[in-house]
């Protein structure tokens, strides 16, 4: 037994023996997300079905050591408005990351015969894919070093294709590749890129993996956000435990997941998960109810001065404003989904709302550039075609350009893979409105121009700028 387990004092352990456990999946992006998400659904199903899958957590740029010094055992505190309970999380079978074991050992892991999957949560930038054609990025400069090198690969996808290969040389079994990011289809980008890296590098291998390698798709939710002093210092009172990777989430979680896996899963079902043919409904309304909501918030509530969502939630118009957004991102979804969506809306604004969870605006707003194509555009391009007015959605955008004039004229940093193009338009603009103009025509972002989403974007923009955002919301709710 080691410390968490033998003084720490939780709500919710398994029993199984740990020492049975071997690394079937392995992980890459061990995040406070994977931690309070994956890792629960993981360690019950062991429990529950007695068919143990061991996770290899991997960090390829930061270190894990913390991990490893805690035998790989973590806590994770659930938290709803009214309730706490403590968990104990024992399905990390190992821990590697890049700085100390080298990124040839994880490289060496993924090639391992009982390895049948590697899921991830890299974020939306980590699959260096060219958001508009959701093709692999070849003029991303990691990517470049990693197609013209056969040294350590710098990207996760140089990486995935380095540990394929090894597969292939070594006559071994295929695997499945599992992203839990939040993108729209993402197996299928995923695919995108791992196939179009390959493509470039060696045909025989790209063959092999388009006939060997499964990418299933999958919705994830659950908020996670990231831990700040006072949240590790609920889980010492909480479990008596001193825990460095621990984690505080809300109470609720959701995981939809497409039934695609060539070497085996474990059965997550059994921890709450729901295995489906087609995820693509369930990710588009998580993607824009949810999520487009968040980004919403993350902008506009910023610039009334919140620092968290449950304190926009607090704002009576800003909650108005966010349902009226919900509701019009829900007209935007495909029909079928049996999902009362006025349910839906209000356990959003429920789940928003919770004081315990501390999610700042500031972390939502990061990589922007990444999130908006799927919270903001495609809703908006799906309403347009089907001759829907969209109201809310260009307030998003509008909030976003605003923030981010905003936070550069105020010289606070800019998180986001396109900062350094937002400063030189910032800098050089003659007005915020030139400014936001250019940040329109950013393709990557907004893809080929469209007339009616700037003059809708342009109207909110100059409100904001002349009422100030805390009128403007009052205006429009
Ligand atoms: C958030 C998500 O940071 C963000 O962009 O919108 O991390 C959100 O908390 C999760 O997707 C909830 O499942």
């Amino acid at each position: 037994m080691n410390r968490l387990e033998q003084q720490g004092h939780f709500d919710l352990h398994t029993t199984y023996n740990r020492s049975d456990l071997t690394s079937r999946i392995v992980h890459i992006g061990f995040g406070a997300f994977h931690r309070g998400h994956q890792a629960v659904y993981n360690d019950i199903t062991n429990q529950e079905s007695g068919d143990l899958w061991g996770i290899c957590e991997v960090s390829m740029f930061s270190s894990i050591e913390p991990l490893k010094i805690q035998d790989c055992c973590f806590s994770v505190v659930e938290q709803s408005a009214e309730k706490t309970s403590t968990r104990l999380i024992r399905t990390v079978s190992e821990a590697l990351d890049g700085r100390h074991d080298g990124i040839q050992a994880i490289i060496k892991k993924i090639a391992e015969p009982q390895v049948a999957i590697v899921s991830l949560t890299v974020t939306e930038k980590g699959y260096c894919i060219d958001p508009q054609t959701r093709q692999l990025d070849i003029k991303n400069e990691h990517v470049i070093h990693d197609l013209e090198s056969d040294g350590l690969p710098k990207t996760v996808i140089g990486l995935l294709v380095q540990a394929l290969k090894q597969r292939m040389l070594n006559g071994q079994s295929g695997l499945s590749i599992m992203s839990c990011d939040n993108i729209p289809e993402n197996g299928i980008l995923t695919r995108n890129a791992v196939i179009g890296f390959a493509q470039q590098k060696d045909a025989m291998l790209a063959d092999w993996i388009v006939k060997k390698v499964s990418f299933p798709s999958t919705m994830v939710d659950r908020i996670v956000p990231a831990m700040q002093v006072e949240e590790y210092a609920l889980i010492e009172k909480l479990t008596n435990v001193k825990d460095q990777v621990g984690v505080v989430c809300e109470d609720f979680s959701q995981w939809v997941i497409e039934d695609k896996f060539i070497a085996g899963r474990p059965n997550w079902a059994l921890a709450g998960a729901l295995f489906v043919d087609d995820v693509v409904p369930y990710e588009e309304m998580k993607l824009r109810m949810l999520n487009g909501s968040h980004s919403f918030l993350a902008y506009n509530g910023s610039l009334a001065g919140y620092e968290f969502i449950y304190q926009c939630m607090q704002d009576n118009s800003l909650k108005k404003v966010t349902k009226n957004l919900m509701e019009e991102q829900s007209h935007s979804l495909k029909k079928g989904l049996n999902v009362d969506i006025n349910e839906y809306i209000n356990l959003l604004l429920q789940r928003f709302s919770n004081p315990k969870i501390k999610h700042k605006t500031a972390q939502i707003a990061m990589d922007g550039s990444q999130k908006l194509p799927q919270r903001a555009l495609d809703p908006f391009l799906t309403l347009q075609t089907t001759g829907c007015h969209s109201t809310y959605i260009p307030i998003m955008v509008a909030g976003w350009a605003h923030y981010i004039i905003n936070s550069i004229n105020n010289h606070v940093d800019v998180k986001d893979p396109l900062a350094s193009q937002f400063i030189e338009i910032v800098e050089t603009a003659s007005s915020p409105q030139q400014a936001l103009q250019q940040l329109l025509n950013i393709e990557r972002i907004f893809g080929k121009p469209n007339q009616a989403l700037f003059n809708l974007v342009n109207k909110a923009f100059e409100e904001i700028s002349d009422k100030g955002i805390c009128a403007f919301i009052e205006k429009i709710k």
